[in-house]
């Protein structure tokens, strides 16, 4: 099962580890063959190294694109050392058991904004086709793609006698297979947005094995984390400060928390269940708004998520610490809410710099058996100028700021949605029913039950505004909502029935907006 590795080819724009691995492969007089730059950076180091052009008899030519397409090249790799013996021999064609190649960094050249051209030009066409032929010849040949792996090639070198084993062997070319895949997945990526094809994306989607979780949704699923590399702040690229690993329904539920007040410009808080808010505020800092979210359903947010728009300090640190959470998402905080949390053994800390844009284009995928639903990320925004008065009262000011703040909550949870708000802070959620009504009925008993529970004369629903993330097909929704003391209300209309729902509104003396736009999130 052990291949002796006598003779190398080394071809890479990543110089990483280069020198260190010549040096081992000379040690054990392994010829080593190489391109241009990579030769040159082993010679300077006093590593033996023969060029490519001088193993093929053949020069490098048109700008380096042609230089180790040559037979003695492809053959050397390519050849099955029983059967192929012969035309080995007949051709003259020495076997290369070892190929490292890391390839021209196109990825890293689209990111820097590079030129047509200059993108173009680090399309590597040699380096995957010899990844593929060592990847193909695994029996015989072991193909090294990125610098982390030349450390366990290295291993086994020393370990078996100046061979590796299959096991290895299989292990990189599976993953030279995916390298190469990403590769044409980016280059066809790129070349879409070229031709301004945003959607529906012409290209394989793929992402990049970031963490095996300890379990998925529940302990007898296996799950594991992959990243798009999207630059977005949020779960995928922050940095978590302490705490145990998260979990699958913890990424989950801290992505939906952190892109929940995103959507505010004000200082503001998300406390998260499930993937639905059972709190969100806005107020003039941060503790403000952590308190008055924390008021809409205390017994829910027990054991919650909790994201923050701003700058953690160290009075809502505090006051956090106080409540059972797991994970807290912020793009920053200061020392002394660090050290505030860090008392805080189990609680996980993630910090992303930076808060994602929500207006952002972006796909979200959504698998069903035998294929999976793709769509734009819900990226609509209403503004007050968009929006139809449709009842005899006209919103006041105060009803429009809370009617706007409770529509965009309810985009972010689950239909069907009935958010009740009052002073920039949700006072009733009702999530994920299959039917209106009740969602209205059961965001207004749990926020009187609230209300109960902190001692306050009446439900806070009294007073408040409600939005609802689709229309009303019967008035029975907005009668409940009215019921549990809502003055205004915002909803997308479109129903056949708006003209009873407009009549309903009015007979209760409500205000209503229509914002023509609908939120439906399942
Ligand atoms: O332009 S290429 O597609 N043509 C080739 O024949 C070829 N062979 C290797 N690019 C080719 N390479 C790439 O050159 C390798 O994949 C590697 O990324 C790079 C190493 O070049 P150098 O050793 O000159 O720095």
């Amino acid at each position: 099962d052990k291949v002796r590795i006598a003779r190398a080819l080394i071809s890479v724009s990543d110089k990483a580890g280069l020198v260190e691995l010549g040096k081992a492969l000379a040690a054990r007089g392994v010829e080593i063959l190489s391109t241009g730059g990579s030769a040159q950076r082993l010679a300077e180091a006093g590593v033996p190294v023969k060029e490519v052009s001088d193993h093929t008899g053949f020069p490098e030519i048109m700008d380096g694109r042609v230089k180790t397409l040559h037979p003695r090249v492809h053959g050397g790799i390519l050849a099955r050392r029983d059967i192929h013996a012969d035309a080995m021999a007949q051709h003259d064609i020495p076997g290369i058991d070892l190929v490292v190649v890391n390839l021209y960094p196109f990825e890293a050249t689209v990111a820097k904004g590079a030129a047509y051209d200059d993108c173009v030009e680090n399309i590597d066409i040699g380096g995957p086709a010899m990844i593929r032929a060592a990847a193909k010849n695994h029996d015989f040949v072991a193909i090294v793609t990125e610098p982390s792996d030349y450390e366990a090639v290295m291993d086994e070198l020393a370990t078996h006698d100046g061979c590796v084993t299959l096991a290895l062997r299989r292990k990189l070319a599976q993953r030279a297979y995916a390298r190469t895949a990403a590769y044409d997945a980016a280059i066809s990526t790129w070349l879409a947005g070229q031709l301004g094809e945003t959607f529906p994306p012409r290209t394989t989607l793929s992402g990049a094995l970031a963490q095996t979780l300890r379990y998925g949704e529940n302990p007898h699923q296996q799950a594991a984390f992959y990243v798009t590399g999207e630059k977005r702040p949020g779960v995928a690229t922050a940095v978590q400060l302490q705490g145990k690993e998260l979990s699958y329904n913890n990424l989950n539920d801290t992505d939906a928390a952190f892109e929940l007040v995103a959507e505010f410009e004000q200082p503001a808080v998300a406390i998260i269940k499930h993937a639905n808010p059972c709190g969100v505020a806005q107020g003039s800092n941060l503790l403000e708004a952590y308190k008055s979210a924390l008021l809409c359903d205390p017994v829910s947010a027990f054991g919650g998520i909790i994201a923050v728009n701003r700058s953690l300090d160290a009075e809502t640190a505090e006051e956090i610490s106080k409540l059972f959470a797991e994970v807290v998402i912020a793009p920053d905080a200061d020392e002394a809410a660090r050290a505030l949390l860090a008392t805080k053994k189990n609680l996980r800390v993630l910090l992303t710099k930076d808060v994602p844009n929500p207006a952002e284009p972006g796909m979200m995928i959504k698998q069903l058996s035998g294929g999976f639903l793709l769509q734009n990320r819900d990226n609509g925004r209403i503004s007050p100028a968009e929006l139809k008065v449709v009842t005899k009262r006209a919103p006041t000011e105060q009803e429009l700021a809370d009617l706007l703040f409770a529509f965009r909550v309810a985009k972010h949870v689950k239909s069907n949605a009935i958010v009740y708000a009052k002073n920039g802070a949700t006072v009733g959620v009702g999530a994920g029913q299959m039917s209106r009504v009740d969602s209205a009925r059961i965001a207004a008993i749990k926020s009187a039950e609230a209300a109960k529970a902190a001692g306050l004369p009446e439900a806070l629903t009294k007073g408040s505004v409600v939005a609802s993330d689709a229309f009303f097909p019967f008035a029975d929704g907005l009668l409940a909502a009215a019921e549990a003391g809502v003055t205004a209300v915002i909803q997308p209309g479109g129903s056949i029935r708006d003209n009873d729902v407009i009549a309903a509104a009015d007979e209760k003396g409500l205000a209503m907006v229509l914002t023509g736009m609908r939120h439906f999130r399942h």
